[in-house]
């Protein structure tokens, strides 16, 4: 038997762990608690606006209980879809910036110390899945491509509940961590270590400003000509709009080319009128944004037809709600509701001109539906009828 003195001092190098499993291995300041708690909380603030923008944008599509949104001010959907696309896109610089600043825990030694250790990891990676399908989903239906089988907006809705409560979960295990990282005593450190996070937060920063100001010209008009990697330009397309589906996609050219086309108001007293019949009613204009879920949207000046104008012509009680309904005989987007505010209100127009020109086939003709603070999924074009309910 050895003598005890003889024995090392310090264990005997593990030689089981090798490369990244060293202790010590990453040894840059950029993977430590703070930076992932900076970068964590500049994640955190735009999941955040997505969160709340996205119920917004679910719930105006949605209206639960018959719950009757305002059709005032005119911009409000323009301003929270815009911001919901602009933090989404946000997110993924910091995303990636987040993953690359925790990825050495990956080869954290062991990998299970603790029940709480593996619940964890489980949580985090329900994270990470439920932040990448968010992001990807999101962008991929910016661009207007589908590689899935499931809805797009019904998937995107559920994860988001998904999303929040890992979030919830994580920020609940690391508050410690955090708190400590964040706050005013923490550990001292070294200046070079100090300088070389502040390039990586400012490298981070650099990139979320870049892909903001690439993009977010798609939905503020003044930074259109920046907008490179935005997948719409606001002011290209028939009559200097853009066009999400067009008349071929839907199959309605023929129908909404048809010199016999007449609108059909059903109502107390139905009615149905040729182009030229609402064209004899009283015109109005209004100037409205098509503000699409997709994260662009555009102004044009519409006029044509006040709906609460044709809703007193078939005696439509007041407080009414209309059904839109197009030529289009399939399609998501087919039909809309026009609850009871925006049924009112003098700027919803059955739109017969845009800019001053009758409505281009694209954007709807012979008639479509425009009114304010509305997302334009459901600004129904090539109107059949209008149902009042
Ligand atoms: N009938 C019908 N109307 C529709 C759609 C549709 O698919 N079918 N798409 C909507 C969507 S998603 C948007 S953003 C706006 C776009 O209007 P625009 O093509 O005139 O710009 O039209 C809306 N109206
Ligand atoms: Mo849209």
């Amino acid at each position: 038997m050895r003598n005890p003195i003889d024995l090392p001092l310090t264990p005997p190098p593990d030689t089981s762990r090798v490369g990244p499993f060293r202790e010590g291995f990453f040894r840059s300041p950029v993977h430590r608690p703070r930076t992932a708690a900076v970068v964590g909380r500049a994640l955190g603030l735009a999941l955040l606006v997505c969160l709340v923008t996205g119920v917004f944008s679910h719930f105006v599509q949605h209206p639960p209980g018959g719950q009757a949104w305002p059709s005032r001010p005119v911009q409000l959907y323009r301003v929270t879809q815009g911001l919901h696309v602009a933090a989404g896109i946000a997110v993924i610089p910091l995303l990636l910036a987040k993953l690359w600043v925790v990825y050495p825990r990956l080869f954290g030694w062991p990998p299970f110390r603790t029940v709480r250790d593996v619940a964890e990891r489980l949580s985090v990676l329900v994270l990470i899945g439920a932040a990448s399908f968010e992001v990807v989903s999101g962008l991929l239906n910016t661009l207007q491509w589908y590689p899935w089988a499931f809805f797009f907006p019904a998937a995107h809705y559920e994860v988001a509940w998904l999303l929040l409560g890992a979030v919830l979960l994580h920020l609940a295990v690391k508050w410690p961590v955090i708190a400590a990282a964040l706050g005013r005593h923490r550990a001292a450190e070294p200046r070079e270590d100090a300088l070389s996070r502040r390039r990586f937060l400012w490298g981070v920063t650099g990139a979320v400003g870049a892909v903001t100001v690439a993009t977010v010209g798609q939905t503020v008009a003044p930074l259109e000509r920046l907008a490179v990697l935005a997948p719409r330009r606001p002011s290209v397309g028939p009559q200097g709009l853009p066009v999400n589906r067009t008349s071929r996609q839907a199959h309605v050219e023929r129908a909404a080319l048809d010199p016999g086309w007449r609108l059909e108001v059903r109502g107390p007293r139905p009615a149905s009128l040729t182009l030229e019949e609402l064209r004899a009613l009283p015109q109005h204009a209004a100037t409205l944004p098509i503000a699409c879920v997709e994260g662009w949207s555009a102004s044009g000046r519409w006029s044509g037809v006040r709906l609460r104008d044709l809703l007193e012509l078939v005696g439509a009680p007041a407080g009414a709600e209309v059904r839109a309904v197009s030529l289009e005989r399939e399609g998501n987007y087919r039909e809309s509701l026009v609850q009871r505010h925006h049924a009112a209100d003098p700027l919803t127009l059955v739109a017969l001109d845009l800019e001053g020109e009758p409505l281009h086939l694209e954007h709807g003709f012979p008639a479509r539906l425009i009114a304010p603070n509305r997302p334009g999924v459901l600004q129904t074009k090539w109107l059949a009828r209008l149902e009042v309910l």
